[in-house]
């Protein structure tokens, strides 16, 4: 059995960024590193990149931090990684996700990424596994996300607090990522709620509103990540491809299988990217 834990987020009078500093402050004692310079969520298919970008200094349970959700599924412990890059930076890897079709709402949502700010982080590079929606695709495909269509009808964003996402995705990070890898193709990442996977009308209608990557994350917390003040560096990894443009139904063993054959490619191409920030 799970423990049943509180949550200061989910007090409507609570203020986000104060329990943000909170975790921030909880994070520079438990790692004695002040500051971090980047922070990365490493979703689905990318988590051996926290081993290429640097050596792990601190592993912390995330649930062990304020305003971090116990784990969603029992046996299964979300990590805080505080990793030294080679050159000196201080990368904060998070491998504790909580989405947005767990129901407890957008700020836990983008916690993650209001602390990475908190704790000093000026990047977010925020990857995740989703379905693609160009054929030409294949599962294992890394793609970077040039911009979204956030399907939620919601928004981190609480109030008239009017944040402009033009560029929300930053070409300057984008060029980065292709002078690493020429051949990184980019889409426009439609984020949908979730947790069942698209029908082929849906993927239609995707497809047809500009959409050419179909999730379950990402596009909250880039959001957030743009009113900290972040620049927002997105990577997709093509599982599978939607609903209706693959033939076959999706299953989640193949979405996993194909994340497990692309992962060490893509993590040593995540890699190369923080190297080169
Ligand atoms: I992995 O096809 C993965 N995540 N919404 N649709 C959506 N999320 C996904 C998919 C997909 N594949």
């Amino acid at each position: 059995m799970l423990k049943t834990q509180t949550n200061p987020l989910d007090a409507p009078e609570a203020d986000p960024f104060d329990v943000a500093r909170t975790a921030a402050a909880e994070i520079a004692a438990a790692t004695g590193v002040p500051r971090h310079d980047i922070a990365l969520t490493l979703g689905s298919g990318w988590g051996k990149a926290a081993d290429l970008i640097g050596e792990t200094t601190h592993t912390i349970p995330a649930h062990e931090i304020t305003g971090f959700s116990a784990p969603a599924l029992e046996g299964h412990v979300g990590t805080l990684r505080s990793v030294l890059t080679p050159d000196g930076k201080r990368a904060l890897v998070i491998g504790a996700r909580t989405h947005y079709y767990e129901g407890h709402g957008v700020r836990r949502v983008v916690h993650s990424v209001r602390t990475a700010a908190a704790t000093g982080a000026t990047t977010m590079i925020l990857t995740n596994g989703a379905g693609g929606i160009k054929e030409y695709w294949t599962p294992g495909t890394p793609v970077l996300i040039s911009d979204h269509i956030n399907l939620t009808a919601d928004s981190p964003l609480e109030g008239a607090t009017f944040i402009d996402l033009t560029d929300l995705y930053s070409t300057r990070l984008r060029d980065l990522a292709r002078s690493i890898d020429a051949s990184l193709d980019e889409g426009v990442y439609c984020q949908f709620r979730g947790p069942h996977y698209e029908t082929p009308a849906e993927v239609q209608m995707a497809k047809t509103i500009g959409g050419h990557i179909v999730g379950m994350s990402t596009a909250l917390e880039a959001i957030a990540a743009r009113q900290a003040g972040m620049e927002i560096l997105g990577l997709s990894l093509i599982t599978n491809l939607a609903a209706g443009i693959q033939k076959s139904p999706l299953s989640h063993g193949e979405v996993i299988e194909a994340g497990k054959n692309a992962e060490a490619a893509i993590s040593a191409l995540l890699a190369k990217i923080v190297a080169a920030l």
